[in-house]
């Protein structure tokens, strides 16, 4: 979640503009009232755009992608909900495809002094910026290959991506503990940045039911990305969260094959996955200076944000059985038929 900013100025703008939605360009603003909306989490409203719940600056920075962002093959796109794991794949993703250029064992690892967010810039952020260069920018990986993150559902995509050969990752999570994520960070920025008090649970669990949450609905943005990993695999990898925790080394060796750069046999012997999925693990990551105590580029946040308790199933903490069961029925009624599955114990 980031986006490159030249100095605290640059940033308090951003985030000005971003909550005063009368911010939103000129030539947005007829397109963009006109839309359904309904309040928002941190701004006044949010709009739907073609079925997906948007705030109007990443509105914006949608269609400005759409316009502008021109994929190449070697591409590496990163998707995910909020809050389903995206600054874990960042982390994982990164360590992997720079591992020659940086060692994980390394002490100068980008990792240990970088917030994962601020490595890897997501698309609609990066142009929700009006001053952003129509061009996305390579970092930190050698000019060889650019990684880069979204939120945007398969079907907002820019076109150019789905015409290149650019690979894409998408992370997804079961929707009761992605909730309780997205509502417990919900509540610290809006305390944070906007001097809000937290959302009424039971208020928040409505809304994210009814699929009025950043990106959502859920179900439509999971399935976009299923349904497209199921008839083009070489295309999309999909892969969920939980399953991710369970056996995070496996899960990178399946990454490091789809995007053609598996670990050779001497990686293997000399304990490279291992080190990269200890790296980027949750107790490694949280730990760090950088993590606990450092701002994000984008918002000027905390970025300890990012790191709650990563952990499957502390939706139980928070949900009644009612919720539970309601959550369940939404996942089961609409992803009936398509295989998508989440098991029962997550
Ligand atoms: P974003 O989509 O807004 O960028 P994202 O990283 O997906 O955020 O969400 C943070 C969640 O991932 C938090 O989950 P929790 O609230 O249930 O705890 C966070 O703890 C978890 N997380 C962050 N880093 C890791 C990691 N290295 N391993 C596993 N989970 C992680």
């Amino acid at each position: 979640m980031a986006v490159p900013s030249d100095s605290n100025t640059s940033n308090s703008s951003f985030l000005h503009q971003f909550l005063q939605e009368s911010c939103y360009p000129e030539e947005l603003r007829d397109s963009i009232i006109s839309l359904p909306k309904e309040e928002g989490w941190l701004t006044p409203h949010m709009y739907n755009y073609r079925g997906f719940w948007f705030d109007s600056k990443f509105l914006y920075g949608a269609l400005r992608s759409q316009q502008q962002f021109q994929a190449q093959h070697s591409d590496i796109i990163l998707s995910t909900l909020p809050k389903c794991g995206t600054t874990w794949l960042k982390a994982l993703v990164f360590a992997l495809t720079t591992r020659k250029q940086f060692p994980v064992s390394q002490q100068t690892h980008p990792l240990l002094t970088t917030s994962p967010q601020d490595l890897i810039l997501n698309l609609e952020f990066f142009y929700a910026r009006e001053n952003s260069p129509p061009n996305f920018p390579t970092m930190n990986n050698n000019g060889v290959m650019r990684l880069i993150s979204t939120h945007l559902p398969l079907e907002l995509l820019p076109k150019s991506v789905g015409e290149s050969k650019c690979k894409l990752i998408y992370v997804c999570r079961n929707p009761k503990d992605t909730f309780v994520s997205f509502w417990h960070f919900m509540n610290k920025m809006r305390g944070e940045l906007v001097g809000l008090g937290e959302i009424p649970f039971p208020e928040a669990f409505d809304k994210y039911c009814r699929g009025a949450s950043h990106y959502g609905p859920f179900w439509d943005h999971m399935l976009g990305y299923w349904m497209e990993s199921l008839e083009n695999p070489s295309k999309v990898l999909f892969l969920k969260y939980e399953e991710m925790k369970k056996e995070p080394d496996a899960h990178l060796r399946r990454m490091a094959a789809f995007l053609e750069c598996p670990f050779s046999e001497e990686e293997e012997e000399g304990g490279v996955v291992g080190g990269i999925s200890r790296l980027c693990s949750f107790e490694s990551l949280s730990n760090l200076e950088v993590n606990k105590t450092g701002k994000g580029l984008l918002f000027g946040n905390s970025n300890n944000a990012y790191f709650r308790k990563g952990k499957v199933g502390d939706w139980r903490n928070h949900l009644t059985d009612e919720m539970a069961t309601k959550l369940d029925q939404i996942v089961e009624e609409k992803f009936k038929g398509t295989g998508l599955k989440f098991n029962s114990d997550y």
